[in-house]
């Protein structure tokens, strides 16, 4: 049966590949699964029907047969245990990729979330020059520590795996602020991600929904 995804009718990233889609649409395309993508609106996604599936009314939602999902990173975990090329067969190597997983979205994606929205957000607020230095500081000590235990290496525990793939997709989305230029390692990581053909796939089809949306 092939799965469907949820995705931003009109992304408010402009197809830069920063909603949460692209981690899915990425899974999918690393294992060969063709997908099909639902486009809604902020509205629809707020409607009774689409709560039903994504109970926060948020982007994306997985269909599979009798299966609905919510939550990118139990979507993506679904993904790599059905279907293989994202996680080792050895038991314990499995248990390290999805340590990895938890890693990217527990430890690693809301330092980095919290610094970005806030210098998005907060700048005008009377209390933004005492907190920023905070979560800047959060999130350079969650990065410094990453970096040093990457080291060298290509991938985060041997092969490629679903750990790398959610490492990078949350590390991808900070990329445009500049934080990774300080850690020349986790920029190459990233662009070693990006370079992936699944990865190239991914991101030029959430960028057509924008182009034909804002052709339209
Ligand atoms: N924990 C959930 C998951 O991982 O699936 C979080 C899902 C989520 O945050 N979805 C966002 C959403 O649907 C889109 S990705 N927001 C709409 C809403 O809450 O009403 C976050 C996002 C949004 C916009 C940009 N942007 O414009 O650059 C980037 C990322």
């Amino acid at each position: 049966m092939t799965p469907t995804i949820t995705a931003f009718k009109q992304s408010p990233d402009r197809g830069r590949g920063l909603a949460r889609d692209m981690r899915v649409r990425w899974a999918l395309e690393e294992v060969g699964q063709p997908y099909e993508v639902r486009l809604v609106t902020f509205g629809e996604m707020k409607e009774p029907a689409y709560l039903a599936l994504q109970p926060f009314g948020q982007i994306p939602a997985y269909q599979e047969g009798d299966l609905t999902l919510f939550e990118s990173g139990a979507i993506v975990f679904h993904i790599a245990e059905r279907r293989a090329g994202l996680l080792p067969d050895d038991a314990n190597g499995r248990a390290r990729a999805i340590a990895w997983m938890f890693a990217a979205l527990n430890t690693v994606e809301p330092p980095l979330v919290n610094r970005g929205v806030a210098a998005l957000l907060e700048r005008d607020q009377p209390w933004y020059g005492q907190r920023q230095p905070l979560l800047e500081a959060g999130a350079h000590r969650t990065l410094g520590e990453l970096s040093r235990r990457l080291g060298d290496a290509e991938w985060l525990d041997g092969g490629f795996t679903a750990g790398d793939l959610m490492m990078i997709g949350v590390l991808f989305r900070s990329k445009g602020s500049g934080i990774l230029d300080e850690y020349p390692n986790l920029a190459a990581y990233v662009a070693r991600g990006e370079a992936r053909p699944a990865f190239k796939r991914a991101f030029d089809d959430q960028l057509a929904v924008f182009t034909a949306s804002s052709s339209g």
